[in-house]
């Protein structure tokens, strides 16, 4: 016996990696609809080896359904996800809308199983924003072992996080740089990101960071511990799937770094590739499709007491949502519905 399980937003990047990573885990599916707006009605999306032809999410009646992991924006989520949750149906949402409610747990499971306790104040629970996603199965294990007082994080983040139109900008924008008369004029970014970089994400605060520097901040204190001091800046490059972290740590007490290698590798959802060598660590292009979180360049930061610096990459569209999104759905199973 096993669980009905709708996608929402089954045709975009994020809603399609659902689908087949759930297909991979071979999830216990009982039923399962892929839902997605008017406008994407009758688009056929794949699961594992069969077709699903999209429902209309507006008319869905989630009664009866156990589980519905949202990839849709906020406005969407608004609209739908509290009338999935009031009909009894656990909502397990990708978008920022719930991450900092305090009635809903933000949930990494390599990091923070038990939380998934709290989901039933409103039959919803959150998955974090991609770039925190991937840093806090890093800080975890070291922050059990020494105790973290701050994190400085830079992140070079893939144009696959602002979605499909900048996957196509990047790829034209490129392309017109070799062919004279197809220039292209930049439209999702506000700078051209071809052989470029743009060290700004969403959008400023008053204090002139960004929201997604903030979001890392906020995330980290509520999934790992709020006592954690955290600064970010987050730059997008022209990469297309995979973002990259380099991350600074000071810690309470000393870590040594042979000590800390040991500890990532045999942390959960973490592979260590750390060789100080030509090629002896990870970049983007590697991480495509894998559900690991990469971590290379582990080396004692001595310009502190107690610091360390490493390398961190992982696919943004898998561990940094769909990924965790169905493990918190396997959580959800294993610990709460018990089904399957
Ligand atoms: C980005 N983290 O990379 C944001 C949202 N996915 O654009």
């Amino acid at each position: 016996m096993g669980y009905k399980v709708a996608v929402v937003g089954a045709t975009g990047n994020v809603g399609r990696e659902m689908l087949n990573i759930l297909a991979e885990r071979q999830f216990p599916v009982d039923e399962i609809v892929a839902l997605a707006s008017r406008k994407s009605l009758g688009t056929e999306v794949s699961f594992g080896d069969t077709t699903l032809t999209t429902k209309d999410l507006d008319t869905f009646d989630f009664t009866g359904w156990d589980m519905a992991l949202f990839a849709v924006g906020s406005t969407a989520t608004k609209q739908y996800a509290p009338k999935a949750a009031a009909a009894g149906c656990v909502v397990i949402d990708n978008s920022s809308l719930y991450r900092y409610d305090a009635d809903v747990p933000l949930i990494v499971p390599e990091v923070n199983p038990q939380a998934i306790h709290g989901y039933s104040k409103k039959n919803i629970i959150a998955n974090p924003n991609c770039s925190t996603a991937q840093m806090v199965v890093a800080l975890k294990p070291l922050h059990d072992r020494a105790k973290i007082k701050r994190v400085v994080v830079s992140t070079y983040q893939s144009v696959s996080g602002s979605g499909k139109d900048a996957i196509d900008e990047l790829w034209n924008q490129t392309k017109g740089m070799y062919v004279p008369g197809q220039e292209v004029e930049p439209s999702v970014y506000p700078k051209q990101i071809a052989f470029n970089v743009i060290p700004h994400i969403d959008v400023f605060l008053d204090d002139g960071s960004t929201k997604e520097e903030w979001k890392m901040v906020a995330e980290t204190k509520k999934i790992v511990d709020p006592a954690i001091k955290l600064t970010a800046t987050c730059v997008r490059v022209p990469v297309f799937v995979g973002h990259s972290e380099a991350i600074n740590i000071e810690f309470e007490d000393f870590l040594d770094e042979d000590e800390a290698r040991d500890i990532l590798r045999e942390a959960p959802g973490i592979m260590v590739i750390d060789k100080r060598e030509d090629g002896g660590y990870v970049t983007p292009v590697e991480c495509v499709g894998d559900f690991a979180t990469f971590i290379s360049r582990i080396r004692q930061d001595s310009t502190i007491d107690n610091g360390l610096n490493l390398w961190c990459v992982s696919d943004n569209l898998r561990k940094g949502a769909a990924l965790n999104a169905v493990q918190i759905a396997e959580l959800l199973g294993r610990e709460v519905l018990k089904k399957g």
